[in-house]
């Protein structure tokens, strides 16, 4: 299969010099300052944003359990680049380009499926689950090699049943964090596990409006009760302002998880923290973030036995979060739609056998996180209007309470650099 696409790119005038604007004003930003307005609201800076991030980096793209059958897939549109995520005939998770090597069309039109095959709509191509083309009619000419026309490939990676893609054809290599995941999600087994519900909310907001607020909880208090019935408001077991009443806490989890062989310990990856994993308690008396802080699964997940797992953070930049509870995990997942515009997919995940309305309650189990996606989103959308307006300037992160918004920021604006200088010594 012939996989360059360099001549596609023939007809494009490559905007070196606004490129490399974008490449010096972050050069010059203090990552402890937020981004200058440009970086939220412009389209060009957002269009270079996705293609030296978005088109190049490892993205969360969904869990393995929900692909459980061969001929499963999910599709999903990384900005201009519709992508299938599918279970081959032999079981292996491959993802695609969905685009036909006939003439373009679009393959898989639905979000998710099951199909015996990959058949194009429009004039029939047949592909097997693996790419390779199978069929295109009678019609193509004795010198049709359909070995020459099989789907383009997309690096795809999974890691402890999380899936991810990268659109690079040389991807940065992040096996030691893939690594880690394995193993902090070991215990939930999330091939076998199922999405109980999922919500997608759409925010006039851009992208890094989205994460920075995720980083931080410093907004919490002032706007998320229900998330507050079970979430401490500490970021991390090594927060700086982690008094000795939580440090206390933390160790007798941590006593208690370690006998249980339920991995804990902080592990950190990449420039700025692009990766962390963690163990976070939940407030004491609480074991899932529900409306009244019980269970919002009976059936636990995977080997796990004692619901009282706290939650584990898990923090894949640029696009996801995680919390893996005992009872239920939640994923969420960002995608740029526009400077303004970002989609963001919350999935809850409960073991594949629990049953709706014995096991669980969906209203229960999603109730406290569509509060609080909604509430964020508020803020995010107020923070982009606020940021349009032209007496906007960067202001100061604090570095206690927003450390994760300058980890955050100094991994934009470094991989923003590094892919910058990369792409341009390629030309
Ligand atoms: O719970 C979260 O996902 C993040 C981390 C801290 C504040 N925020 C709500
Ligand atoms: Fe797919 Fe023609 S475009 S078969
Ligand atoms: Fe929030």
């Amino acid at each position: 299969m012939t996989c360059t696409h360099e001549h596609q790119n023939l007809l494009v005038t490559s905007e070196n010099k606004s490129v490399q604007a974008v490449a010096d004003a972050l050069e010059k930003h203090p990552i402890t300052f937020s981004l200058p307005q440009q970086f939220y609201s412009d389209a060009d800076v957002f269009q270079i944003e996705m293609e030296q991030i978005f088109y190049k980096e490892w993205l969360f793209v969904g869990i393995t359990g929900e692909i459980p059958d061969n001929g499963n897939f999910i599709t999903l549109d990384i900005g201009d680049n519709p992508i299938t995520v599918i279970r081959d005939q032999n079981g292996e998770v491959r993802a695609f380009h969905n685009t036909c090597r006939h003439r373009g069309s679009k393959i898989c039109l639905v979000k998710q499926g099951k199909v015996p095959k990959l058949v194009c709509p429009y004039h029939q191509w047949t592909y097997e689950l693996d790419g390779n083309l199978l069929f295109a009619g009678t019609e193509m000419g004795d010198d049709f090699d359909k070995n020459d026309y099989g789907l383009h490939k997309v690096n795809c990676r999974v890691a402890g049943g999380y899936i991810f893609v990268s659109l690079s054809e040389k991807p940065t290599n992040i096996d030691g964090f893939f690594d880690d995941l394995t193993h902090y999600l070991e215990p939930y087994d999330l091939d076998n596990c199922k999405v109980a519900v999922e919500s997608t909310l759409v925010e006039d907001a851009n992208w890094k409006l989205v994460i920075e607020n995720n980083r931080e909880c410093y907004h919490c208090s002032g706007n998320h009760p229900e998330l507050l019935n079970t979430l401490l408001e500490w970021d991390d077991t090594e927060d700086p302002r982690a008094s000795d009443e939580f440090k206390a806490q933390v160790a007798a989890k941590q006593a208690m998880w370690e006998e249980e062989g339920i991995p804990y310990k902080h592990v950190s990856h990449g420039h700025g923290l692009r990766n962390r994993i963690v163990r976070m308690p939940l407030l004491e008396g609480t074991v899932s973030m529900t409306i009244d802080g019980k269970a919002g699964c009976k059936k636990l997940m995977g080997r796990i036995k004692n619901p009282d797992l706290g939650s584990m953070r898990i923090l894949h930049l640029p696009n996801s979060w995680s919390h893996a509870m005992g009872d239920h995990l939640i994923a969420f997942q960002v995608i740029p739609l526009g400077a303004q515009k970002t989609q963001v997919t919350t999935k809850w995940i409960v073991h594949k056998d629990a049953v709706e309305g014995v096991d669980y309650d969906v209203a229960h189990l999603r109730q406290v996180w569509d509060a609080t996606n909604v509430q964020d989103r508020t803020l995010a959308e107020n923070n982009q209007k606020g940021i349009n307006s032209k007496a906007y300037q960067p202001g100061p992160y604090s570095t206690t309470f927003e450390f994760g918004v300058v980890n955050f920021i100094d991994w934009f604006s470094d991989t923003m650099q590094k892919n910058i200088k990369a792409s341009s010594e390629k030309e």
